[in-house]
C-alpha cells in the first residue's frame, strides 16, 4: 500500500496580514502542525548553517530565498513532527516555489487560506510589532510589499483559478478573523 500523503494547507497573505497569529489559533483547535517558512529560515540563520549569511541577506532585502533551501527545511520539519496535517505559513511565495514544492513532494494543498488586508493596516502592524525582526523597518517593509504584489499574489491567483482559495477579510480584530477561519476548518453540520 502506498503511504498516505499528508494534508497540507498553505496559509498566504501579505507581510503582517496575521498568518502566524491565526495559525497559532488553528493549531490549538484543529490539531495541525504549524510550519512558518520564515521562522524555519530564521532558525537556520541562528543555527550557524553555511547558508545562514545568504538567507539573512535575502530576508533583509525582502527577497525570496531559493526554493531548494526552503523546501528542504519544510520537508525536514514535516518528517520530524510525527503529524500528518500541516499549516504551511508564508510559502509558496512565487511560482517557482509552488512548482518546485509540488515536484519534490508530490503534495497538492487541500486548500489555500488567504488573509486579505490593506497595505496601510499591514504596515501599521509590522511597525508596532517590536520583536526585533531585522525586516521590520520601513525600507524592508516596502520591499516585502513589492515582492508580495509582484511574485506572491500570482500564486494565490493560480490556486483561485483551481477553486482552492478561501479568502478571509484579515483587517478585522484577531478574534473576528478567527471566527471566519474556524468556519473553514470546522466540520460542516447542517
Ligand atoms: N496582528 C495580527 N493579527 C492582527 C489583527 N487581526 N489585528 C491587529 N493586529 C494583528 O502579525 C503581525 C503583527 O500584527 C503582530 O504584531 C500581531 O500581533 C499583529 P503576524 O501574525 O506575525 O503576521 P504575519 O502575516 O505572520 O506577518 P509576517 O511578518 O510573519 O509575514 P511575512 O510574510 O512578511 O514574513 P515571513 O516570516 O513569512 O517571511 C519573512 C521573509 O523570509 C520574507 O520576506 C522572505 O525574505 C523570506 N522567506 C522566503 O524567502 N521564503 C519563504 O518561503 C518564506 C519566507
Ligand atoms: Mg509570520
Amino acid at each position: 500500500l502506498a503511504e498516505k500523503k499528508p494534508t497540507v494547507v498553505f496559509v498566504l497573505g501579505g507581510p503582517g496580514s496575521g498568518k502566524g497569529t491565526q495559525c497559532a489559533n488553528i493549531v490549538e483547535h484543529f490539531g495541525y502542525t504549524h510550519l512558518s517558512a520564515g521562522d524555519l529560515l530564521r532558525a537556520e540563520i541562528n543555527s550557524g548553517s553555511e547558508n545562514g549569511t545568504m538567507i539573512q541577506n535575502m530576508i533583509k532585502e525582502g527577497k525570496i530565498v531559493p526554493s531548494e533551501v526552503t523546501i528542504r527545511l519544510l520537508q525536514k520539519a514535516m518528517q520530524e513532527s510525527g503529524n500528518d496535517k500541516f499549516l504551511i505559513d508564508g510559502f509558496p511565495r512565487n511560482e517557482e516555489n509552488r512548482a518546485a514544492f509540488e515536484e519534490v513532494t508530490k503534495i497538492e494543498p487541500a486548500f489555500v487560506l488567504f488573509f486579505d488586508c490593506a497595505k496601510e493596516e499591514m504596515e501599521r502592524r509590522l511597525l508596532s510589532r517590536n520583536q526585533g525582526r531585522e525586516d521590520d523597518n520601513i525600507e524592508t517593509i516596502r520591499k516585502r510589499f513589492k515582492v508580495f504584489l509582484e511574485s506572491s499574489l500570482p500564486v494565490v491567483e493560480y490556486y483561485d483559478s483551481k477553486g482552492k482559495v478561501r479568502k478571509i477579510d484579515a483587517a478585522r480584530p484577531i478574534g473576528e478573523v478567527f471566527e471566519s477561519v474556524k468556519a473553514i476548518f470546522a466540520p460542516k453540520n447542517e
